[in-house]
């Protein structure tokens, strides 16, 4: 704190602007009003639900157990909520955001259909300034960004693209109504997480489908099914205690930090065998890597994991050409994003899918009947780009935020984010980010890591107004250190090597630097805890609205 009278606070529209009506966006209204702060959403969707409103694809579903990956802040929401499936699919996890919307009266403070265009902060009236697609102008104290890690799709960029004359999609902007597949010749270009998911659906529908596949991924069998009643009862009933495991989890998931934990090289082959095998058998990405939690670190660790896997993928898919291709050889298990899947690897044994590798036979060009490699031409009716995003800081870097001086965040990230704790950035006052770049993020279950920041973010305003203070601002060196510290943990495991969108890899031209905190769960919300708790360390706290 560097002054001691309190000047008048400026007048603004509302207390904050919220970007987005996802899991963090309606969390962070409900929170604020809650606290007394009056809050305004904008969300570009028709309704809420943020990732889950837009990504519709066959097959979209949760691949963190619906119990777990749902909010902790009301245990009467928690009690009455009731999920059908153990892990759960889009149109439920839709519908529980649109049940949490209308139970706590959310919706009147939600514009919908209205895109956030520019944030600028305004430093002689020390508010921010907010403009929309549609034209509204508002300012606030507090803009606060809800928009997702995995927000903004890659357009398809291949050549020839606009020539195609059968039907297209994408996968994370998939319509409303449904896609009728049926006798169609179909190309899913892509096999990460959501191919994964889509690629068995399609097969069962389409007359023929080709997958186009660049770099094979491993993944994990979910055994999904119906969640019965009784399993979920029991659950519920020790809620308190399986949500405070999450919470100090190094994943999100409710599976305990391992004490003193053993090297996987240690464990006698037979032991660690059974171990996989019951964790095949039981499915589940997260607790696969839980359990053997320096696979992620250790090289030798990690083959002997990813043997386990290749060797399931082989004994699964009958053709060995085929599952040769589908062995995933280009980088180690988990560091890029291990996927769950149902039936994905078994669904290489049907007669109407076949598999193309683009690293041997790349695309040239998409046609007017269907998509030209280098070895064959494909001919199909319909396309379905499963591609990915321009991940962590392609949605905050659409908007055009502007901090002290005009500072564009764009500019100010040029060189890849610069965050402290992933909840603010040097320069930009009185914003906050949700699951911001540098926080575990994509690295955990998010509902967990979004209610940590929320519940911090809540804490921090109701500590400002209690202080009569008027600004909050991440200090640079504070910064500097835990971009540095970020760093440094993600160089102690196999992570950065790979490429993968963890590093904004499939971007092209985007600074390639490991983004999510891999620290854990747990110890990060203990250090924002102690952050909060020491005055909010590492941040430049004023009574001036303005810069002094
Ligand atoms: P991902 O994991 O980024 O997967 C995208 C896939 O598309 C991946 O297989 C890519 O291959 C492939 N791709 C991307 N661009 C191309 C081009 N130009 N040519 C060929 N293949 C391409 O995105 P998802 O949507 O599957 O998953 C993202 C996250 O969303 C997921 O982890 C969950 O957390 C939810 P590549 O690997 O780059 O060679």
């Amino acid at each position: 704190m560097n002054d001691s009278r309190s000047p008048p606070q400026p007048v603004t529209d509302f207390d904050a602007v919220i970007v987005g009506a996802g899991f963090a966006g309606l969390y962070m209204l409900h929170k604020l009003r809650e606290a007394g702060f009056s809050a305004r959403v904008f969300e570009a969707g028709t309704g809420v639900g943020g990732t889950w409103y837009w990504n519709r694809y066959p097959g979209a579903r949760c691949d963190i157990e619906s119990v777990d990956y749902s909010y902790s802040f009301s245990p009467e929401l928690e009690q009455e909520w009731q999920w059908s499936e153990r892990y759960p699919r889009q149109p439920e996890i839709l519908a529980y955001l649109n049940h949490v919307a209308d139970r706590f009266d959310l919706r009147r403070d939600i514009h919908l259909e209205t895109r956030v265009t520019a944030a600028h902060f305004d430093e002689s009236a020390g508010l921010w300034r907010i403009e929309t697609d549609r034209g509204q102008r508002v300012t606030a104290r507090y803009c606060v960004m809800a928009t997702g890690c995995l927000s903004l799709p890659k357009r398809p960029d291949f050549p020839g693209v606009d020539q195609f004359a059968g039907d297209w999609y994408l996968t994370a902007a998939w319509p409303k109504q449904d896609v009728d597949l049926t006798g169609k010749r179909v190309g899913v270009i892509g096999t990460g997480s959501t191919a994964i998911q889509v690629i068995p659906q399609v097969a069962r529908q389409a007359a023929h489908l080709t997958v186009f596949q660049r770099t094979a991924n491993f993944s994990v069998p979910a055994r999904n099914g119906p969640l019965p009643q009784s399993d979920q009862q029991r659950i519920k009933a020790q809620y308190p205690s399986r949500r405070q495991l999450s919470r100090e989890s190094l994943f999100g998931v409710p599976v305990a930090m391992p004490a003193a934990p053993r090297r996987t090289r240690d464990i006698p082959p037979d032991e660690l065998r059974q171990t996989l095998e019951t964790l095949w058998a039981q499915g589940g990405a997260m607790s696969l890597l839980a359990a053997a939690p320096d696979v992620i670190a250790d090289a030798e660790a990690n083959t002997l994991v990813a043997d386990f896997v290749r060797e399931k993928i082989r004994a699964t898919v009958k053709d060995p050409k085929v599952s040769a291709m589908l062995c995933p050889t280009t980088h180690p298990l988990g560091t890029k994003r291990l996927c769950l899947d149902t039936e994905y690897y078994e669904t290489y044994n049907r007669d109407n899918v076949t598999l193309v590798d683009l690293r041997a036979t790349p695309i040239e060009q998409i046609t007017e009947h269907g998509l030209r490699t280098s070895a064959a031409e494909y001919p199909l009716d319909v396309l379905i780009f499963a591609t990915g995003f321009d991940a962590m800081t392609g949605a905050l870097n659409s908007i055009d935020i502007r901090g002290r001086d005009g500072l564009a965040l764009k500019q100010a990230w040029a060189g890849g984010p610069q965050t402290y704790l992933g909840l603010a950035s040097a320069g930009f006052p009185n914003m906050f980010l949700i699951t911001g770049p540098q926080s575990p993020s994509v690295f955990s279950n998010m509902v967990v890591s979004i209610e940590q920041h929320v519940e911090w973010i809540a804490g921090c305003l109701a500590y400002l107004r209690e202080h009569d203070l008027a600004c909050i601002e991440a200090n640079p060196q504070a910064q500097a250190g835990w971009v540095a510290h970020v760093a440094d943990v993600a160089n102690s495991t196999l992570l950065p090597q790979t490429d993968s969108w963890y590093v904004g890899a499939n971007v092209p031209g985007k600074p390639r630097v490991f983004t999510p905190y891999l620290g854990g769960v747990g110890p990060y919300r203990q250090h924002c805890q102690q952050v909060a708790a020491k005055g909010y360390e590492g941040f430049e706290l004023s009574r001036q609205p303005v810069a002094a």
